[in-house]
């Protein structure tokens, strides 16, 4: 009776214990940034909302430093469900999901906050739905402020400045475009990869934001850092779509507003942290220079726009979009 009585219970622990493994589902997260930065600040308050909301059934972890792979691998391995979910810039999208590079064009963004209201408005919707056809559900998009050139040599005020620099780009043939038009070398590699090669002078210099210039201590090898602002780059919060249909559809509510507070989150840190990030390479030493005559960058992307219309005329009415939104 007693052995029964045991045997009853110790089945019905495994049983249970059988069904919690079998319900929770562990979601793998990649992330290229390291912590603390705002990216990962907020991932990790998404993976902890959403186990939360969904009472454990969901358990995402979030890898930093982007340990599980480069970013277009990463992409490739949320697309096809290997990994679960991602922060990912929309740069190194735009190979895979055409539609993305209109945001990819310099200068398209007037400023940030124009930036905010075309992704949180119809145009973001639209980035969401392309997305969506190649496996990815964007739920939330993340700041990535304005990127500016720095490297190793010398300040650039002037496109010509640009001149013969080996710069590194991020993974789109429309950088290597941008590089082209004002006179540079453009080597397309991944971001894990640039502090060597500047180091090294395999390049002379790349583009990015304050946080990503300090976070990667890209400053303490290129000393130049000169406000081009030639990108806006928005960034997404994404799930393969493989974990998004596995779940049902209270936790794809649930996961949605994690989403949706991550992202309230991330822009909040966001602001912080370029501040920070400025005060912190300015007191290393950095020379910063601002750019007066922005228009003469912008004038030399002129026939990327006409060649990417041409080359996509689908798109024409998505620069428009953006171009008119006040
Ligand atoms: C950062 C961005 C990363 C990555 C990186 C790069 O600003 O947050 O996702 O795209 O730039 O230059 O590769």
């Amino acid at each position: 009776m007693k052995a029964t009585l045991v045997l009853g219970s110790m089945a019905a622990l495994s049983t249970s214990m059988l069904s919690t493994t079998a319900q929770a589902d562990t979601w793998r997260g990649w992330n290229i940034h390291p912590p603390g930065y705002p990216n990962t600040i907020a991932l990790e308050s998404f993976a902890k909302e959403v186990k939360e909301a969904t009472d454990g059934r969901v358990s995402p972890k979030v890898y930093n430093n982007s340990i599980l792979g480069d970013q277009t691998d990463a992409i490739e391995q949320v697309r096809n469900g290997a990994l679960d979910f991602a922060n990912f810039n929309m740069g190194p999208m735009g190979p895979i999901v055409p539609a993305t590079n209109v945001v990819s064009l310099p200068f398209i963004f007037k400023n940030i906050d124009h930036m905010h209201r075309v992704m949180d408005g119809e145009v973001g919707q639209r980035f969401a739905e392309a997305m969506a056809e190649k496996n990815l559900v964007a739920l939330s998009w993340f700041d990535s402020g304005a990127r500016s050139f720095y490297n190793t040599k010398h300040a650039i005020r002037t496109p010509d400045d640009v001149k013969g620099l080996k710069l590194r780009v991020m993974n789109n043939d429309l950088y290597v475009q941008m590089a082209d038009a004002l006179g540079g070398n453009a080597t397309p590699m991944s971001y894990s990869e640039v502090f060597q090669s500047l180091k090294t002078g395999v390049i002379d210099g790349a583009e990015n934001n304050y946080p990503s210039y300090e976070s990667s201590n890209h400053f303490e090898v290129a000393g130049y850092f000169s406000l081009t602002q030639h990108l806006i780059i928005p960034e997404c919060l994404c799930i393969s779509k493989r974990s998004w249909n596995a779940l049902s559809e209270s936790d794809q509510q649930a996961v949605r507003e994690a989403a949706e507070h991550a992202s309230t989150l991330q822009r909040e840190e966001w602001t912080k942290r370029s501040e920070a990030s400025r005060e912190k390479v300015l007191a290393a030493g950095v020379s910063i220079n601002e750019v007066d005559d922005k228009a003469a960058f912008q004038d030399r992307m002129t026939p990327i726009y006409e060649r990417f219309v041409e080359q996509n005329p689908a798109l024409a009415d998505w620069v428009e979009a953006i171009q008119n939104t006040p």
